[in-house]
């Protein structure tokens, strides 16, 4: 006779295969659902990678749609868009040492075609990756197109390599008036401010060109000296203190010091102040190392109305008394016209004349 608890026990190990069984269909299940999630996220990123600009636009489609008809799918739409992930620092699109040379005049319509990717006013920003900041290249100007030609044909492309969310601001000082450089970076900071929420001024001089891309044109935790090795100088800094031609500063660090001096007419001193201005504000100067900081300066004649400013050593030695008068608060001037530009903004001035 066959024993009936030796049946029971049979029945009850068929049935604990039978439930093992089950739940390993269901993982199986969930798990092969969780990585096709998983791939189409992936697909979605490779597409955007491949074709940025087209991604944008047909997102913004998809989303425009979806707003009216399907807000399920809008909330999945923007989900993807929050999930771009911060530019990585450095950008892995540089390219380090750079030849530039100026024997061969560029013109502005070459300059568009190979900088599709700008909208108006000189503005672009990465569409794959949140840019680390955004930052206002601010060029003061008057009669330089030449060398402005240069510094959009070699700059823009090295931005986009540097991932920044950008704009270029031309600031172009009206009349024959003495030139005001510092006047001009004043209004550039104004002006920008008013169109976005720039975090970081770059403040360029419009005959200056960096020789590598790895010298990042962003802000950092201390006031930025760019241009810290030229050609002109044989690759090394004039002086110590020297804070001209190329400089960086976070909102922070302009407000800290009241901005610029509007008080200097013509050639000289005002980067010295500046310089004044940063150390009794108790902040440092950053710089890149010789080698990343290299770059060209395109040789010119000096500028009619930009003689060297008789006033300017007395001035410097003031800077600490006059600092908190003269600056962002006291800024006066006049926007006489703006142009957009593919590759700028150009806001011409009035910027008065000295007292
Ligand atoms: N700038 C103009 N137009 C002017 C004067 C100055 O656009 O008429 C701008 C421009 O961005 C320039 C910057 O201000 O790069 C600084 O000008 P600067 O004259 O102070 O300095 P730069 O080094 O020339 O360009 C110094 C005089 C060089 C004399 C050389 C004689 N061989
Ligand atoms: C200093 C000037 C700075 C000027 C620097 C370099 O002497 O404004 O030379 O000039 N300071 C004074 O004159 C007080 S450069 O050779 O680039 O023309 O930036």
């Amino acid at each position: 006779m066959r024993d009936p608890s030796g049946n029971f026990s049979f029945l009850q190990r068929i049935c604990s295969v039978v439930v093992l069984l089950c739940f390993v269909h269901i993982s199986v299940t969930v798990l092969y659902y969780l990585r096709t999630l998983d791939l189409r996220s992936s697909f979605l990123q490779i597409q955007q990678i491949n074709s940025p600009t087209q991604n944008v636009l047909k997102e913004s489609a998809v989303t425009q749609a979806n707003l009216e008809r399907q807000p399920a799918l809008a909330t999945n739409v923007s989900r993807e868009a929050e999930a771009l992930k911060p530019c990585p620092d450095p950008s892995p699109l540089l390219v380090g040492p750079l030849r530039i040379e100026f024997s061969n005049p560029v013109s502005l319509d070459l300059v568009r075609s190979e900088n599709p990717r700008l909208s108006s006013g000189g503005r672009y920003k990465p569409t794959d990756c949140i840019a680390l900041q955004k930052v206002a290249m601010i060029i003061p100007f008057r009669n330089r197109d030449e060398h402005l030609k240069f510094w959009l044909y070699y700059l823009h492309p090295i931005l986009q390599r540097q991932q920044l969310d950008y704009g270029v601001y031309v600031i172009n000082q009206a009349g024959e008036e003495r030139f005001n450089r510092a006047k001009l970076l004043n209004i550039g900071y104004t002006e920008a401010l008013k169109e976005y929420d720039y975090e970081c001024f770059v403040f360029s001089d419009v005959d200056l060109i960096p020789m590598d891309d790895r010298n990042t044109y962003k802000c950092y935790s201390q006031p930025r000296h760019l241009s810290v090795s030229m050609d002109k100088f044989g690759f090394k800094l004039p002086y110590n203190q020297y804070f001209g031609g190329v400089s960086s500063m976070s909102k922070q660090q302009f407000l800290k010091i009241n901005g610029f001096p509007n008080d200097y007419w013509g050639w000289g001193g005002e980067d010295d102040d500046i310089f004044n201005r940063l150390s009794s504000r108790g902040m440092s100067i950053s710089r890149p190392n010789g080698q990343i900081g290299k770059c060209r300066m395109i040789r010119h004649e000096r500028d009619k109305q930009n003689e060297p400013n008789p006033q300017r050593f007395d001035r410097i030695a003031h800077t600490r008394e006059t600092m908190n008068r003269d600056g962002i608060n006291s800024l006066s001037y006049k926007v006489i016209k703006v142009e957009k530009d593919q590759l700028f903004t150009k806001i011409t001035v009035d910027v008065g004349k000295p007292r």
